[in-house]
């Protein structure tokens, strides 16, 4: 009302009232003391409370009751000197041959990142992540790198927690300034599942290393060199280390197997060495390479590369993981990656402990403190109870071998799993295990990580629910309604696979839709990012350089994303659990919306009845205050 006042004074309109009072006092317009960061989380946790958790739980388990302890770090000490300071100084060449020239295995710890994605649906939160970086980075300057950051971190940041993605990255750098940060790139698919403009691509990594991010893994789904070499490029552009991987399949200890021989490998391994790579990945996502295979792959590339890092990746979920991992370090690998005990195992990377422990002695012992990493998984251990409706352990109990037969990749595996489950179809797992297996030789044998591994299981999924066989799907592929990833595959939208698209199940499946030859991103017109900066900026006030970014990628994610923080305020400033179910009525609770501004909050009382609105009204104290809020119960 004041304002609607003021803009029907005449005098003001006019420009003859006298504002010099606004002009001195400016403070006046600092509107960031009235978003009411308090009343909009007291409506968040009301709306929980009334209408259940913000975002849907995964298994009917709740997050335990449980204040995960955090191991001390020296206060006002600063971390020790680790890898980091050796990539500023001298840069990622500089950095790769600081890496080759190390003696011992070295370690990349994926528990910020892919573990937590394969066990916990990517759903750890920054905030817990935070309160566990001080004693990484006082503890763990061994490492080679730390991942934590990209891969389906992103989306699941916006979509699910409500939370900046970018600011997660600036957060942990503050927090650990030595250790190199790892992220993965999902080639010119960035940290999403389709193409997208170049530009997009390049200014996300330049914006990545800006906020702290060292070291790129870039992949391809389909190792599609085109595909990857966009997004090498990127990272190399923006001053990043550039890890290119080959994304493995198939087994190379199988002399029947013949589409992915060693052969296939090394001349990938080329053309990725050729483009400049300061370290070369063998990126395992399903967990395939079997300790001989390890031992193959990685001797021939130690011999064809004597200078270049190589790094290698894999899962768990057979079981064999640790004794894969051993043998590629007699094999001459530099870096593999684990994660903490507490957070490792089946889909995950293998044990860091386990690892750690086999090699003492050896002469390529890694260096690392038992004792320390029992401390790191013990907070882990206690942290990942918080996340129980999003555990695999629900369903999974144990490493399962037939991943050599259905080729899933760890994070994926997990999904599928839960999906069957949350079906109720328990038994409906083993029937899509099998599909994805014929779903993969159908489409001629894949390359199977995100997205390329989106595509084998919507199909699987599809064969299952209308009952197909693999045959009858060759046969009724005329008239069948595929999956529209599947479609969009054939279309060429993820660019070409090795061996190329199968025929004639393509021309069925596409009836004359248009196909993209080549790379997908390169006839994309170039995002419009000042466009988009500006719509941003004008629908939401607050928004920032990163959501702008964010957006490039994931438009309607991030809007909603934007929509939610100015309705509910700083929610990842809540502790998990209450950030999940809610508190409970009587509890009480203190949030830090920022340094030095902590909020005392207590659930008092929930209304019984509704009012006539349909709301139903509940009471906070809020630093010792009462406050109530009304909620519309959506049941
Ligand atoms: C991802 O792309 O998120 C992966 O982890 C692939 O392995
Ligand atoms: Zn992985």
């Amino acid at each position: 009302p004041f304002l609607l006042n003021v803009l029907e004074n005449q005098k003001f309109l006019n420009g003859t009232i006298d504002t010099t009072f606004i002009d001195e006092h400016p403070q006046l317009f600092h509107f960031e003391a009235t978003q009411n960061r308090a009343q909009k989380l007291l409506n968040y946790l009301g709306n929980v409370l009334v209408n259940g958790p913000s975002t849907p739980l995964a298994t009917g388990l709740k997050p335990a009751e449980v204040h995960p302890v955090v191991p001390e770090t020296p206060p006002g000490v600063e971390p020790p000197h680790a890898l980091r300071q050796v990539l500023l100084k001298e840069g990622p060449s500089g950095f790769a041959k600081a890496v080759r020239a190390k003696k011992e295995l070295m370690l990349m710890d994926t528990t910020f990142r892919d573990a937590h994605q394969s066990l916990l649906a990517t759903r750890v939160r920054t905030k817990d992540l935070l309160k566990i970086s001080p004693f990484v980075a006082h503890n763990f300057d061994k490492l080679y790198s730390l991942e934590n950051w990209g891969g389906a971190t992103f989306d699941v940041a916006l979509r699910f927690l409500h939370e900046c993605p970018w600011e997660r990255l600036q957060g942990m750098r503050a927090k650990i300034p030595n250790i190199p940060f790892q992220m993965l790139l999902r080639g010119a698919n960035g940290v999403g599942y389709t193409s997208y403009p170049d530009n997009t691509v390049f200014k996300f990594c330049e914006l990545a290393v800006q906020t702290g991010m060292d070291i790129f893994r870039v992949f391809d789904s389909l190792n599609y060199m085109p595909n990857l070499m966009l997004g090498i490029e990127a990272a190399g552009k923006a001053g990043g280390v550039v890890e290119a991987a080959i994304s493995y399949s198939g087994d190379i200890s199988d002399p029947s197997k013949t589409k992915y021989t060693l052969d296939y490998y090394l001349s990938l391994a080329d053309e990725l060495v050729r483009a400049g790579t300061h370290v070369l990945c063998i990126k395992d996502m399903a967990g395939l390479l079997k300790p001989q295979a390890a031992k193959i792959l990685i001797t021939a590339l130690r011999d064809r590369y004597p200078d270049l890092p190589i790094h290698v990746h894999t899962h768990d979920t057979s079981g064999a993981g640790v004794a894969s991992m051993l043998e590629c370090s007699r094999a001459g690998a530099d870096v593999v990656d684990v994660a903490v005990d507490s957070m490792s195992g089946m889909t995950s990377q293998p044990s860091m402990g386990a690892v750690v422990a086999s090699l003492m002695g050896d002469e390529r012992d890694t260096g690392f403190d038992l004792t320390k990493i029992s401390q790191y998984s013990a907070y882990w251990e206690q942290t990942r109870t918080l996340y129980a409706p999003f555990e695999c352990a629900v369903t999974m109990k144990s490493g399962n071998a037939d991943v050599y037969l259905n080729e899933i990749p760890g994070g994926q595996y997990t999904n599928l799993q839960f999906q069957a489950f949350s079906l109720g179809l328990g038994d409906q797992f083993e029937d899509v295990k099998k599909a994805y297996r014929e779903a993969n030789l159908l489409l001629g044998d894949l390359i199977k990580v995100t997205p390329s591994s989106k595509v084998v299981g919507d199909f699987a999924q599809f064969m299952v629910q209308n009952k197909l066989t693999a045959a009858e799907v060759e046969e009724k592929a005329d008239d069948l309604s595929f999956p529209k990833s599947v479609v969009e595959f054939m279309q060429g939208y993820l660019g070409i696979p090795y061996g190329g698209f199968k025929e004639p199940l393509r021309s069925k499946i596409l009836r004359g839709l248009p196909k993209i030859e080549g790379r997908p991103g390169a006839t994309m017109p170039p995002h419009d990012f000042d466009k988009f900066k500006n719509e941003l900026s004008n629908k939401y006030p607050r928004s920032t350089d990163f959501d702008v970014s964010s957006h490039s990628m994931y438009p309607e994610v991030t809007e909603d994303y934007l929509k939610f923080k100015e309705k509910y305020g700083p929610v990842d400033k809540l502790d998990t659990r209450i950030f999940l179910t809610g508190p409970k009525v009587g509890e009480e609770f203190e949030v830090e919306i920022e340094k030095g501004k902590t909020l005392h909050i207590k659930t008092l009382a929930m209304a019984e009845d509704l009012t006539e609105n349909g709301e139903r009204e509940l009471f906070f104290e809020l630093n010792g205050q009462l406050r109530s809020v009304f909620i519309k119960d959506l049941e």
